[in-house]
């Protein structure tokens, strides 16, 4: 993606999953908005977005972050989320082991406490450990815990996937944590 583009992405991470109150935008319970109100709400808070420079941003997101609507009138962020939205994603069977980056200065929090969603609505753990990697990279020096995801669920946690493929659960107890 350009600067520019990654400029659009930032903004519509921030109003989309953080703080849509922030320039006067209401999301509807499962995180969508009209594109013609977002477009209006951003202009007049000193943001230029069109039509198209959103269609862009979202169609060649590298995670694909944000998702439009069928009939392409609404977008919503993936997953990400921390004010509240139901995403009305329904559960599903994972794969034996899922992985979640984070930073080694967590470690210890982590394995006494288990993972918890801090302050996004749920846990996101990752299907490779390269994407993991990249995710825990961004707060620090990196380890790469292997989840026992199929386990947690056979024991009734659930399991649900985003719009673009990143995994959600609600928690994960230390139990199903694996450090190398
Ligand atoms: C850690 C990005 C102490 C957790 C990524 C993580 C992802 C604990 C941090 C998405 C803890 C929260 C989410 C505990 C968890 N004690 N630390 N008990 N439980 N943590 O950013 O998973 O680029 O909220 O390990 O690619 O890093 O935004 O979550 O290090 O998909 O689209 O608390 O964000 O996507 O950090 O990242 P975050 P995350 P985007």
């Amino acid at each position: 993606m350009t600067q520019i583009d990654k400029g659009t992405s930032k903004f519509l991470s921030y109003v989309l999953r953080h703080a849509p109150d922030s320039i006067g935008l209401e999301l509807d319970t499962n995180g969508w908005v009209a594109i013609d109100t977002l477009i209006k709400r951003a202009g007049m808070s000193g943001r230029a977005l069109t039509r198209d420079k959103v269609l862009t941003v979202a169609a060649d997101c590298d995670k694909q972050r944000f998702t439009i609507s069928e009939d392409g009138t609404r977008i919503r962020a993936a997953q990400g989320h921390s004010v509240t939205v139901d995403l009305a994603l329904v559960p599903v069977v994972p794969p034996a082991t899922l992985f979640h980056g984070t930073a080694t200065r967590f470690l210890n929090d982590i394995l006494s406490e288990g993972l918890k969603p801090q302050s996004r609505q749920q846990v996101h753990l990752s299907a490779d450990i390269d994407t993991a990697r990249k995710v825990g990279a961004r707060h620090g020096k990196p380890v790469i815990l292997t989840i026992d995801a199929l386990g947690m669920q056979a024991d009734g946690h659930r399991f649900f996937q985003a719009d673009n493929g990143v995994w959600l659960t609600d928690a994960v107890p230390p139990v199903y944590i694996e450090c190398p």
